[in-house]
């Protein structure tokens, strides 16, 4: 029985696309927290995920936290899904694995940062500063990932990977900024989105949550 906790529009929507693509059975537990972000519900959250972060997974008694993870465990234990490349593909692999880690150590805390500025200076002075450093930094990483995607359509080309997965959330996450720092003014970046939302299952988990079902490019 396969366990995902989280909540919808958070770093719980790569792993939720991961588990609707291989067509796993799952439950989705919605973790509910309180003003200052603790987790207040389900009972136990805490002990699956210590930091009290979502999203946490539970398979069978196997129990991760970290979105990255958790896509390549799910990935690499469905290779019939085909989102991750087999390890005689070595370099499709690797190349899978490194994108997978900017987009999860590089880009997301580039996020964290933009989304929790205060949490990033003990002066409250110095909160915007920090949000705009955020923000060029999320533009010259976009910049970055549309070069790799290029004609695309995915991060390998053809071939779609959970580093695609994991880029489209990621993606979607900077709605909110001012229109030109977006991720989807970049028409490749926002091509790069619609792809990934083609995928069935992808566009099921998306749904799911409510999210964008479009870059709206
Ligand atoms: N490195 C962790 C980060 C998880 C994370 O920061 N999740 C956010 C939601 S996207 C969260 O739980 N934030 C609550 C908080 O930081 O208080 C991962 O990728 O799973």
């Amino acid at each position: 029985m396969i366990t995902l906790y989280g909540i919808p529009g958070t770093a719980t929507t790569a792993p939720h696309m991961v588990l609707e693509e291989i067509g796993a059975e799952y439950a989705f537990v919605l973790v509910e927290r309180d003003a200052h972000d603790v987790p207040t519900a389900p009972p136990g959250f805490l002990a699956l995920s210590p930091f009290g972060k979502v999203p946490a997974l539970d398979d069978d008694g196997l129990v991760l936290t970290e979105a990255a993870a958790i896509c390549l465990h799910l990935a690499a234990t469905h290779p019939e899904a085909g989102l991750l490349a087999p390890p005689e593909d070595r370099h499709a692999r690797a190349t899978t694995v490194r994108h997978l880690m900017t987009l999860t150590n590089t880009v997301q805390p580039a996020y964290l940062r933009y989304f929790y500025s205060e949490r990033y200076t003990a002066d409250p002075a110095g909160v915007d500063g920090v949000r705009a450093a955020a923000v060029a930094e999320l533009v010259e990483l976009r910049d970055h990932f549309a070069a790799v995607i290029g004609d695309g359509p995915f991060l390998l080309g053809e071939r779609c990977s959970v580093a695609d997965l994991y880029l489209a959330m990621l993606a979607s996450w900077s709605s909110d900024m001012e229109p030109a720092d977006r991720w989807w003014s970049d028409p490749v970046i926002a091509r790069h989105y619609d792809a990934v939302l083609a995928r069935p299952g992808c566009r099921r988990a998306v749904e799911q949550e409510g999210g964008s079902l479009s870059s709206g490019a």
